[in-house]
């Protein structure tokens, strides 16, 4: 049964690699992400791409994405944030992680940064902006539909 079942399961594991697909992100000094919500279908590759298109320069405001896993609320893991500065306001314990998608990292006005990652199961995955009080503003979420 199992060596029957093989070709079948590599056809269908080939087609979903094939339908990648691009979500584009932004933010800028107002605190809010644009758009607030995606729709991808679960087992497709998803790149994020993640625009700070605030003021540049030394004092530019840095914006990140957290992207979550169904089932974890931002207030409580933004908690765990704020007291990971030295790692970008990210925590980097085995926990935390084991709660996280994966984030997009720290950036200044003017730059872009992405995260790729293959849609899981089915559900809602919200995602903010850890840098210390944005999450209240910067949130939004990826919506997994079924195959
Ligand atoms: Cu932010």
């Amino acid at each position: 049964m199992r060596a029957f079942l093989a070709p079948l399961l590599f056809a269908i594991a080939t087609a979903h690699a094939a339908d990648a697909v691009k979500l584009e992100l932004s933010a800028d000094d107002r605190m809010v992400f644009s758009p607030g919500s995606f729709e991808v279908t679960s087992g497709q590759k998803v790149t994020l791409v993640f625009s700070n298109k605030g003021a540049k320069g030394e004092k530019s405001m840095k914006h990140n994405v957290v992207l979550l896993k169904p089932g974890n609320t931002i207030i409580g893991f933004a908690v765990k944030c704020n007291a990971a500065a030295a790692s970008g306001y990210v925590p980097t314990d085995a926990a935390s992680r084991e709660q996280m998608v994966g984030h997009v990292r720290l950036i200044s006005g003017g730059q872009s940064a992405s995260l790729t990652f293959t849609a899981g199961e089915p559900g809602d995955y919200p995602f903010f902006c850890s840098s210390p009080g944005h999450f209240d503003k910067m949130q939004g979420r990826i919506t997994v539909k079924p195959r």
